[in-house]
């Protein structure tokens, strides 16, 4: 395979730093300047082909003025005989993405980070992708798999909750469930986190990126709320690749070959049919021939 546990966890490590002490950051929030553009994937859930399409079209090397935001990259499809999953490959390859551009990458924290730094159960066909994906960095890592493994969680602890940008733009990986948006503790945005603040169904990390279905006039209120007009978030399977849930709340998906990705300007007024415009599904890209295939 070829690793080394040294390196792997050294840019694990990096990534986490810089996620944590990157000058965009406030709190659990990531404010991007009102210059330059946008680009945001939904669900990866390590789908291969389509990360490289994304990094190929972003080409952040030759526009330093665009910024990108990655979500849910662990849990996938590459499975072994043994049951072993091995999506940490390709969350090392977004680490070092982030160690490569500090200040133009950028994650947002999902149901499938925060389940991976509990180690509890997301089942896929009766088996769970957590300890599938604990099992891969073991095969992969041999006796250095401890050091690995925890240099993974903290990457995964160090990402923000929310990227706002000045015009108006709030995402985030979901939002809140219908029940919960009108009492929402929303100083969780603005505050160090605590371990109540991640617990199952009450604490409000949990809440915002496990909600599901929330309606379109409760998804204005939580707009309301975080002073934003618009939200972007993924986490609800689409498979046109995007959703449209009211006016103002758009759902991405990247994690199949009909998925989208989102573009954005980060200085033009929006709104949701200039959003719809920005949309690129991944079947339109095309990549070099010596690209990996998925
Ligand atoms: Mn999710």
């Amino acid at each position: 395979m070829g690793y080394n546990p040294d390196h792997v966890t050294e840019a694990f490590q990096c990534a986490a730093e810089e996620n944590q002490l990157s000058p965009l950051r406030a709190a659990q929030v990531i404010n991007l300047p009102a210059e330059g553009d946008v680009w945001i994937a939904g669900d990866l859930h390590d789908h291969r082909r389509n990360f490289e399409k994304l990094l190929h079209a972003a080409d952040l090397a030759n526009h330093p003025q665009r910024h990108l935001i990655l979500q849910e990259i662990v849990h996938g499809d590459h499975w072994d005989a043994n049951g072993a999953e091995g999506s940490w490959e390709t969350l090392l390859k977004a680490a070092e993405l982030k160690c490569s551009y500090p200040h133009q990458v950028h994650f947002l924290m999902a149901n499938h980070d925060l389940a991976q730094i509990h180690g509890e159960g997301i089942m896929k066909s009766g088996q769970s992708v957590c300890e599938a994906f604990n099992r891969g960095v073991k095969r992969d890592f041999a006796g250095r798999s401890g050091i690995v493994q925890a240099a993974i969680t903290e990457f995964l602890l160090s990402f923000p909750l929310a990227v706002r940008t000045a015009n108006g733009l709030f995402f985030s990986h979901s939002v809140p469930s219908e029940s919960e948006v009108a009492t929402y503790d929303y100083t969780v945005f603005d505050r160090a986190l605590t371990g109540a603040d991640y617990k199952r169904k009450t604490g409000p990390v949990y809440q915002l990126i496990w909600g599901r279905r929330t309606t379109p006039p409760t998804v204005d209120l939580f707009l309301e709320k975080v002073h934003a007009q618009l939200i972007v978030t993924g986490h609800q399977p689409q498979d046109t690749g995007f959703g449209v849930n009211g006016e103002h709340h758009l759902i991405i998906a990247s994690d199949h070959s009909q998925g989208v990705f989102l573009r954005a300007s980060l200085s033009y007024p929006l709104d949701i049919h200039v959003l719809l415009e920005g949309l690129r599904k991944f079947v339109a890209i095309d990549l070099p021939p010596d690209q990996p295939q998925d």
